[in-house]
């Protein structure tokens, strides 16, 4: 039994140089590995006139090509797959914006390493057996679900398989089962929260110490917002399903920075312009090559998240992998409003620092002839909602005047009544984007 209250991978707290060579060993595995069973990789490696064996040393990696999620899309559905069907024993699809979804696989070591690396990051916030579970995300093609059940009872703790919706039961659950520990969408908690407050239930008495929170971008504040509303402990969980779902990265107890799990995944991050590599601090797009994934290898895939490997110093808890900073925004997520680039979380980080503002907010993009405009729709308390327009225009332009020093540039802000927006069990969608609209 590899989890127990004494017990901690050594895994983790190897010397960085141990790492490396884990990693030098798994890269050139896997580069053979797709070389050998993905025609798709043969084809480009041959285009490009490079072998397996010239991968030699980690810094290699660069001679290699990128797989795009547009690769994956167009060998829908398991063109990119390194096994037999028969060799398969899981799939699970990342739903994109558009056309196809992904398809990911599994083989029954594929599923043993993951759930393995989930347990690490449950683990490393503190989840025990005593704990009981609740994991509040979608059970069926979302990887959010089976990887983390599995991987709470890998440690042993008791699962409460209660999925999405449904939100004054789960918050009956809670009560009724003990729950010390919860699993969902940062905007779901969010959503608990008011449900639990329309209740008359304080979201204090129900008796979490983790939150375990991920799968979407969120703020500084929203974490500070969530345990101070739960009293818990608030932890970000990073991942994706090409690279087997949860359990990439996650935060310790310092919070500050997610460890990525570099013995399983190489990192790198690139100009999401250029694809040049970028030194550590650079902010840039993460691109990730799985080192131990049997059925679908991807070779130097672009995650098209945006975040920064953070400094080399030994984390206070002792573990040497390397840590990313909170996702900042996706590529595509950008909102690029005469000349400046905004991400949607820094207007979140804004927002949920204003006491008057409430859970729920949305953001509106349009265009004003050659210029495109950002309208920001705040709810606003019920205790703050005092129906007089004086107070109102104040609060609106107090609003404007925040989001403007933190963006540096001017948004129109409307404020509406709590309850007009819609709320989400799963991944929120809080950016409207109405530019190609006419
Ligand atoms: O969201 C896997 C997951 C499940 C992660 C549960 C954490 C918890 P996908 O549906 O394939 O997989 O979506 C992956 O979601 O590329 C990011 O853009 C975004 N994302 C995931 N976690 C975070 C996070 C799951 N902590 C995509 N912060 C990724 C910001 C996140 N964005």
């Amino acid at each position: 039994m590899p989890y127990s209250d004494k017990y901690w991978q050594k895994e983790e707290i190897m010397p960085r140089r141990e790492i490396e060579e884990i990693q030098l060993k798994r890269l050139r595995w896997v580069v053979r590995h797709a070389y050998d069973n993905v025609p798709f990789y043969r084809k480009k490696f041959r285009e490009l006139g490079i072998h397996p064996d010239d991968i030699r040393r980690r810094e290699d990696i660069r001679k290699l090509p990128f797989t795009t999620k547009e690769d994956l899309r167009e060998n829908y559905p398991f063109g990119l797959f390194a096994v037999p069907k028969e060799k398969l024993v899981r799939i699970h699809t990342s739903s994109g914006s558009s056309g196809k979804p992904k398809v990911v696989g599994y083989t029954a070591r594929d599923l043993e390493n993951w759930i393995n690396l989930c347990a690490r990051c449950l683990y490393m916030v503190g989840l025990r057996s005593r704990d009981v579970f609740q994991n509040m995300v979608s059970y069926t093609m979302f990887t959010g679900g089976l990887g983390m059940h599995y991987a709470a009872e890998r440690i042993g703790a008791m699962v409460v398989p209660s999925g999405t919706g449904n939100t004054e039961r789960q918050i009956q659950f809670m009560l009724d089962f003990g729950t010390t520990a919860i699993h969902c969408t940062p905007s779901y908690a969010l959503h608990i929260k008011e449900v639990a407050e329309g209740m008359e239930i304080d979201p204090k008495e129900i008796g979490l110490r983790i939150g375990c929170f991920g799968a979407e971008p969120w703020s500084e504040a929203t974490r500070k917002k969530l345990e101070d509303a739960f009293d818990l402990k608030a932890f970000d969980s990073y991942g994706l399903s090409e690279m087997n779902g949860p359990g990439v990265a996650f935060e310790c107890e310092e919070q500050n920075g997610l460890h990525i799990w570099a013995d399983h995944y190489f990192i790198e991050v690139v100009d999401p312009e250029t694809g040049e590599q970028l030194g550590e601090g650079e902010k840039g797009e993460l691109v990730l090559t799985p080192l131990t994934k049997e059925a679908l290898p991807l070779i130097r895939y672009r995650t098209g998240d945006i975040t920064f490997v953070m400094d080399e110093e030994k984390c206070s808890c002792g573990r040497t992998h390397p840590k990313i900073h909170r996702i900042i925004g996706r590529c595509d997520d950008m909102i690029i409003v005469r000349g400046i680039n905004v991400f949607p979380s820094q207007i979140e980080h804004v927002l949920m620092q204003i006491p008057e503002v409430g859970d729920n907010y949305q953001v509106v993009i349009t265009k004003k002839g050659a210029l495109d405009e950002i309208t920001v729709r705040v709810e606003v308390k019920d205790e703050f909602f005092t129906g007089e327009l004086a107070d109102m225009e104040r609060l609106r332009r107090k609003i404007q005047e925040e989001l403007r020093k933190e963006l540096g540039l001017r948004t129109n802000v409307e404020l509406v009544e709590k309850g007009t927006l819609e709320r989400f069990e799963g991944k929120a969608k809080r950016i409207l984007d109405l530019r190609g609209e006419v």
